[in-house]
């Protein structure tokens, strides 16, 4: 299986950035990952809302298609996982 892009648009402060912080951490998958904090860069947080019309974070660009919900994205994340340790 091939790798995806991986893009987190998040900040420290956020509770639910730190679940996804968090997974990305038990999964190993904190390296493949690119991030973008949208309280020191405001251009993201005007990109996010550009692309989906919320501001919030957590957001996790797959490929470019960006996925909010911080228990989505932990799911996600865990499945992404053992997928890959599968191949
Ligand atoms: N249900 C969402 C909640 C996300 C959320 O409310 N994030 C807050 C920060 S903790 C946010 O981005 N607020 C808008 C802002 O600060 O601009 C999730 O679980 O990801």
């Amino acid at each position: 299986m091939t790798e995806k892009k991986l893009e987190l648009y998040y900040f420290d402060e956020c509770p639910y950035c730190q679940i996804v912080l968090a997974a990305l951490k038990e999964t190993g998958l904190d390296k493949k990952v690119t991030f973008f904090n949208t309280r020191k860069d405001p251009s993201k947080r005007e990109k996010l809302i550009t692309d989906t019309g919320r501001g919030t974070v957590p957001c996790l660009y797959i490929d470019n298609k960006p996925m909010h919900e911080s228990r989505d994205i932990a799911e996600w994340l865990h499945q992404y996982a053992r997928e890959q340790a599968r191949n």
